[in-house]
């Protein structure tokens, strides 16, 4: 009998220039061609038409005054549209989708390093996301300081409202994003994100076989 494997939902996270926006592309031009089956690459905040109107009105900073559970909201309105209209349908439609930042953005933005209270970011997590949690969730690991450099390098305008964090800011999201992995090892694997891309590119690879083995099986192989 043959069957087509179905998708995986797969998240990268990881503070500011750590690499994701580069992984996610190398990873899904090969699971393309390694099965043949359709790959969807999106983001967060993002991924649809009204999460993208939420996004720039993050990104400029809009609700920074009201504090991080108004910000925590906004991310989360962005978050069930974008589950609802992109991610859900195309999880059903067996497709894989790679997502640049998730829920753990959340968790370590808003809750550890922006001081919501951590049963507060999870009651709203359980809310938005439900069923729907990531298989597998790359978290890329680097020194903020060279983050940040690297961020500032690609930048072509002034600091978005997360980059103009004060460094100990960002060291804050990096323990906590190594705290989740820590916490969650089955879903969540650490990656050293200070090496080449090459390098990053391989040692993700090697994840994504080892945790999802029937991912890479192509469309129309035989069963195992
Ligand atoms: N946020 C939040 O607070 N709460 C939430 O729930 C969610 C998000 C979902 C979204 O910004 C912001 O929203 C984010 C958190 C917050 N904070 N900020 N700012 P964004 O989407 O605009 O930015 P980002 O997610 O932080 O990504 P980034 O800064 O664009 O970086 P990246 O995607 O991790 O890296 P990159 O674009 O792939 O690479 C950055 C540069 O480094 C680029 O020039 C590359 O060519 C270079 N690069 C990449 N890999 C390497 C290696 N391995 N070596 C050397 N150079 C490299």
């Amino acid at each position: 009998m043959t069957e087509i494997a179905a998708g995986a939902f797969i998240t990268f996270e990881g503070g500011e220039g750590a690499g994701k926006s580069t992984q996610v592309q190398r990873l899904a031009a090969h699971l393309r061609v390694r099965t043949n089956r359709p790959v969807v690459v999106t983001r967060e905040p993002g991924g649809s038409p009204k999460a993208e109107a939420i996004r720039d009105a993050l990104l400029a900073g809009i609700a920074k005054p009201h504090g991080p559970f108004a910000e925590a909201l906004l991310f989360s309105a962005a978050r069930i549209d974008h589950l609802d209209t992109l991610i859900r349908p195309a999880l059903a439609r067996g497709e894989t989708v790679l997502c640049d930042r998730f829920a753990d953005s959340t968790r370590a933005y808003q809750g550890a390093a922006g001081g919501l209270d951590p049963e507060l970011v999870t009651s709203l997590e359980r809310v938005v996301v439900g069923p729907t949690r990531p298989a597998l969730t790359l978290i890329l690991d680097l020194d903020p300081v060279v983050g940040l450099a690297r961020a500032a390098g690609r930048s072509d305008g002034a600091p978005d409202r997360f980059e103009a964090e004060a460094l100990d800011f960002h060291a804050r999201l990096r323990a906590a994003f190594r705290a989740i992995a820590e916490a969650e090892p089955e879903r969540c694997a650490l990656v050293d994100a200070g090496a080449a891309p090459d390098a990053v590119a391989a040692e993700i690879r090697a994840i994504v076989a080892a945790r999802l083995p029937t991912l890479l099986r192509k469309a129309g192989d035989d069963a195992a």
